[in-house]
């Protein structure tokens, strides 16, 4: 592993080429407003579709700011260095995303009213599509084969850890009925009706109009041509997308294309024994 590539932050390793110490502790102590809204995910796992739908929601359907402002700053990492240079001019109610784990977050979240939604998905299409990106993101190590890279997915070797504990930690959390628990899959199945379950999570009461509106835009081909979502901003010597697009299936199942059954077999029985007892049952249990 290239050390210039990644810092090591309570165990977990992280790019250098958006994170600093100092942006990982302003995370930790950013003063969290009681209107904020954090979508948390482990890498790969839908973040930029929910940078995509958050603004609508919260604005009842404007598609002005999706496509006029990059998704990075539309609704900023928290831990990234970005976040502090503008979010003073941030208007409330502000959205973010973060990849960290639960016990992370800032301190003054547990003390808010701010909510957060959860999203879940199966790690055997998170693991396919962080090998893809890892060919495509230049400041990253090259994923190896796809065993070592699915053998160091499973150790926790990759971007903010292991699948196993970013899932646990956020099960764990003092947030009451501030968190929403919800899968790429479900977005997948039924993009509408996810959409009108995050709406009233965020008391937002928007009319089936807009809740359509918003799915419409949101849909996989439309941010794919979308320059403000779709990575074609962000020159090559970073992202080379003729190496694969950033939103390159945006399907549920695509791990079928990829592991051998024996592959799969020994994935599920590791992923299930780091599971036992979070008794979580998950869209693509029933596969
Ligand atoms: S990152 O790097 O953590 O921000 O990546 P993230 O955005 O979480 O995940 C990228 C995957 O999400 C897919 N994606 C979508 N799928 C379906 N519909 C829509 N609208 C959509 N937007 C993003 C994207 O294609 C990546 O998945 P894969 O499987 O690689 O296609």
């Amino acid at each position: 592993m290239s050390s210039d590539r990644y810092l090591l932050y309570h165990g977990l390793l992280i790019s250098t080429v958006t994170h600093t110490t100092e942006s990982l502790k302003y995370a930790r102590a950013f003063p969290v407003e009681d209107t904020d809204v954090f979508v948390v995910t482990y890498p790969k796992s839908g973040t930029t579709w929910m940078q995509e739908i958050l603004p609508l929601l919260l604005n009842g359907g404007d598609l002005t700011p999706v496509q006029s402002i990059p998704n990075w700053d539309r609704v900023p990492w928290l831990e990234e260095t970005r976040v502090a240079k503008f979010v003073d001019r941030f208007a409330s109610p502000r959205g973010f995303v973060t990849h960290l784990p639960y016990h992370l977050m800032p301190t003054s979240l547990q003390n808010s009213k701010a909510k957060v939604i959860y999203v879940t998905r199966n790690p055997k299409d998170v693991m396919v599509s962080s090998y893809y990106f890892h060919q495509m993101a230049c400041f990253l190590d090259d994923p190896g084969t796809f065993q070592e890279f699915s053998d160091k997915f499973l150790k926790g070797q990759v971007l903010f850890g292991k699948w196993t504990d970013h899932v646990k930690s956020w099960r764990h959390t003092e947030l009451g009925d501030r968190i929403l628990y919800t899968t790429y899959e479900e977005m997948i199945q039924d993009l509408p009706g996810a959409v009108r379950r995050y709406s009233d999570f965020l008391g937002r009461n928007l009319s089936e109009e807009v809740i359509q509106k918003i799915a419409d835009h949101c849909c996989f081909d439309k941010m794919k041509t979308n320059r403000m979502s779709n990575y074609s901003l962000v020159p090559g010597e970073f992202m080379d997308s003729s190496k694969s697009p950033f939103l390159r299936k945006g399907i549920a199942g695509d791990w079928k294309n990829h592991f051998t059954p024996e592959q799969e077999a020994s994935f599920s029985a590791i992923i299930r024994k780091e599971m036992e007892g979070e008794e979580l049952v998950f869209p693509w249990h029933s596969e």
